[in-house]
């Protein structure tokens, strides 16, 4: 019973240092907001938080460099592995960086310090015996002379169906897989279905944890970690762990010691390596910075919490956890994984090109600002509203501006614009002082409520809840314009009488009113910093106070102002967003279907006209690729624009058989009157894709001119519907 007090009594004293992660982005092509939604924007507001509250605090991340997914990856853009993550780290790590993710360290897998840490993990758990070695049989593809490790195998998902599963996890439904598990597995390689053969592996035996597993994250975080976190976890042990495979034969990624019998040519699991990033990351930020890393992997008063998107969450929660412990480090305090934010109507991904990557956002919206990064906290602003902390969210374009709209520039901004202007025009542009004697009934409410939004907010960020927080932080602006709205110091202005000077009571109403108002906008500007750091700072400018104003424990003081200060003129903190900014930004997401319906980089958007670019020749194909694709005559027999995309229309084609719906990206090209009738080639076997809502069956087969203009590609007389194109 004594030990017990004793334990919770250690369970709640305040941790002495914080290590925060965010998953580590595979350095193979630009990351969009899906991402950033998911892991790094509340992991940067989380951190952002402590730094505030002054606590000893590391946030690292970085390139995760290994993996199947990085060959190729290379191998479709034409250059090699080390030419493409030497590509894409330091874009994504600006990228990060302009968008005010404010990383201790942005490290990279390939860096020797991160191999050497690796290794050394694995050689000491196989030393110690923790890992078991297994002769299977394991898929291989004859024609490459490779095994077919994780990406290098498609299939068909077991659980959904999709038929573009990986060996490693299905995209569609997240579910994680091994290759044994696919249906139908074909080898990315060759195109050819592979054969079995022998091959032995190091494994770490998970099955042996079931049950640590089981009361360290049931038992004791079954309550404070999240529901949807704790619920993937328990079905995964519920389901019975398997010994889990940590090597590969590969020869990118992280070599297996020397010291190893037999392990040539194999390199580590990337899932095994890539977590070791966040140790090696804290290594070499200890050295840039004169620390020392261990005690934040190895003293039980540190406080880890690792953020990730829904699909990581077994490698967090359950591999990982398991390596660590067996290695003697410490276990995460926290895993709150966010789910999967769809845009516009349909799933957020990269290989459908269905996404706003970091860098068009930043470059359409950033860069316009010429150096400001208004914009930058708009998307932060919007991205935590809707964060999908509890179930999948969905960003739409017109979310987002009526995000900046309605909120940022109609109650936040407004408040302390509001609150600038009228101490510049009723109080000669100082500070005015607050006069206790005549403090009244809603002066004392709107006082204390900026002390009670400081504690909700602070225990909503502690819980991970950065959506109810932020929303606490615009009630408490909604508040200053409700007060500031009844006070109506505007109207108690006319009634002042100059004879009076600054002693009579109108006065003594405006000074309260503005005192109260422009203390809370200095409160404002600390509550807001974690979500919108660009926004904080703007405020500090503005107040002429520098930015240690913005720590936590000043939020709810009603002095942070001092009396006769002056403030410099106001400026507005946020723009509002206009419709055609939304537009366009809606018909670009048409472009880039498009762009992947015609299969080059044809199309591209430059902003006033679309222009069109030197079409690539795709690499060489076997006939057998080419016979794969079933090629039928049809003919349009109904055609309406889709609404709110620009560049879409819904055609129904009759192939003789059946009437099929496809989705076509040609309304600009095309009206739909004017083409009911025409027969075309339609791909009648492309895999169902989802396009605004509306699945579309097939695809239709046009030919472009010099100029952009399409052409329908079809027989060159009427034939009957269906017939076979060879
Ligand atoms: N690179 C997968 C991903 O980007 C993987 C995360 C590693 S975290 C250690 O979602
Ligand atoms: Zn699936």
């Amino acid at each position: 019973m004594a030990l017990l007090i004793f334990a919770a009594q250690i369970m709640k004293q305040e941790p002495k240092r914080y290590l925060i992660t965010a998953a580590l982005p595979y350095a193979n092509g630009l990351k969009h907001i899906g991402h950033l939604a998911g892991a790094y924007l509340p992991a940067d507001t989380y951190v952002r938080y402590l730094r505030a509250q002054k606590r000893d605090v590391v946030f690292v991340c970085g390139s995760d460099e290994h993996g199947t997914a990085i060959p190729i990856q290379a191998t479709k853009e034409g250059i090699t592995p080390q030419e493409m993550i030497d590509k894409y780290h330091p874009i994504i790590a600006q990228n990060f960086a302009d968008l005010g993710i404010s990383f201790d360290i942005y490290h990279r897998t390939s860096a020797p310090i991160h191999h050497e840490t690796a290794t050394a993990f694995f050689e000491k758990l196989n030393n110690a015996g923790e890992l078991i070695t297994k002769e299977t049989e394991q898929y291989f593809d004859e024609a490459a002379n490779s095994f077919l490790a994780d990406r290098y195998i498609k299939g068909t998902c077991p659980n959904c169906s999709n038929p573009g599963a990986y060996g490693d996890q299905c995209e569609n439904c997240g579910k994680s897989l091994s290759p044994d598990e696919l249906i139908n597995p074909v080898s990315t390689l060759s195109g050819n279905a592979p054969i079995k053969k022998n091959t032995t592996h190091w494994y770490l035996p998970l099955d042996k944890y079931e049950s640590f597993l089981r009361e360290w994250i049931i038992g004791e975080h079954g309550n404070d970690w999240r529901a949807n976190v704790v619920g993937q976890c328990k079905s995964w042990i519920d389901g019975g762990l398997q010994p889990r495979a940590v090597t590969r034969d590969l020869d990118w990624g992280v070599k297996l010691p020397a010291s190893i019998q037999n392990g040539e040519g194999k390199v580590l699991y990337v899932w095994f390596d890539a977590p070791i990033g966040y140790i090696s990351a804290t290594k070499q930020w200890a050295l840039d910075n004169g620390k020392d890393w261990k005690p934040y992997w190895e003293d039980a008063s540190t406080k880890m919490v690792h953020f990730i998107g829904k699909d990581n969450i077994v490698f967090h929660c359950i591999i990982f956890p398991v390596m660590l412990k067996l290695h003697g480090n410490i276990l995460p305090d926290n895993v709150p994984a966010n789910e999967f934010m769809n845009l516009e109507g349909d799933k957020m991904s990269t290989s459908r090109n269905w996404k706003l990557e970091m860098q068009d956002y930043i470059d359409d919206f950033i860069k316009q600002e010429n150096g400001g990064s208004q914009m930058a906290d708009v998307l932060r602003y919007y991205l935590t509203q809707i964060a999908p902390e509890s179930k999948d969210s969905e960003f739409t374009w017109k979310g987002f501006q009526d995000a900046n709209n309605s909120e940022l520039v109609s109650i936040f901004g407004n408040f302390i614009n509001r609150s600038l202007v009228l101490m510049h025009k009723l109080c000669k542009g100082k500070v005015p002082p607050l006069h206790t004697a005549i403090l009244d009934e809603l002066d004392r409410t709107t006082i204390e409520a900026i002390s009670a939004a400081k504690d909700k907010i602070t225990n909503l960020l502690e819980e991970y809840k950065f959506r109810d927080a932020l929303f606490e932080v615009i009630n408490l602006a909604r508040t200053g314009n409700q007060y500031m709205q009844k006070k109506e110091p505007w109207i108690v202005a006319k009634k002042l009488r100059p004879e009076m000077g600054d002693r009579s009571e109108e006065q003594m109403l405006i000074d309260n009113c503005l005192h109260i108002c422009l203390q809370l906008t200095a409160n404002l500007a600390i509550l807001i910093n974690p979500f919108l750091p660009f926004t904080a700072k703007k405020i500090c400018y503005l107040l002429k106070v520098v930015d240690k104003i913005l720590d936590w424990e000043n939020a709810g003081s009603m002095k942070l102002l001092s009396v006769g200060y002056s403030l410099r003129a106001p400026e507005l903190l946020f723009r509002k967003i206009e419709n055609e900014e939304i537009e366009k930004q809606i018909s670009k997401l048409g472009i880039k279907n498009e762009e992947l319906r015609m299969g080059s980089e044809g199309l591209r958007d430059t902003g006033n006209e679309i222009q069109v670019q030197q079409i690539k020749i795709k690499d060489e194909i076997q006939f057998d690729d080419f016979a794969k694709i079933d090629l039928k005559v049809g003919t349009i027999v109904a055609a309406e624009k889709v609404e709110k995309a620009d560049k879409l229309l819904k055609l129904q084609i009759d192939l003789g058989f059946e009437i099929r719906t496809i989705v076509s990206g040609i309304a600009l090209h095309f009206k739909p009157e004017e083409i009911i009738g025409k027969q075309v080639t339609v791909v009648i076997n492309l895999a169902p894709r989802k396009m605004r809502g509306i699945e579309s069956n097939g695809m239709i087969l046009m030919a472009e001119d010099a100029a952009g203009k399409l052409y329908f590609v079809h027989p060159s007389s009427k034939i009957d519907n269906g017939s076979g194109i060879s």
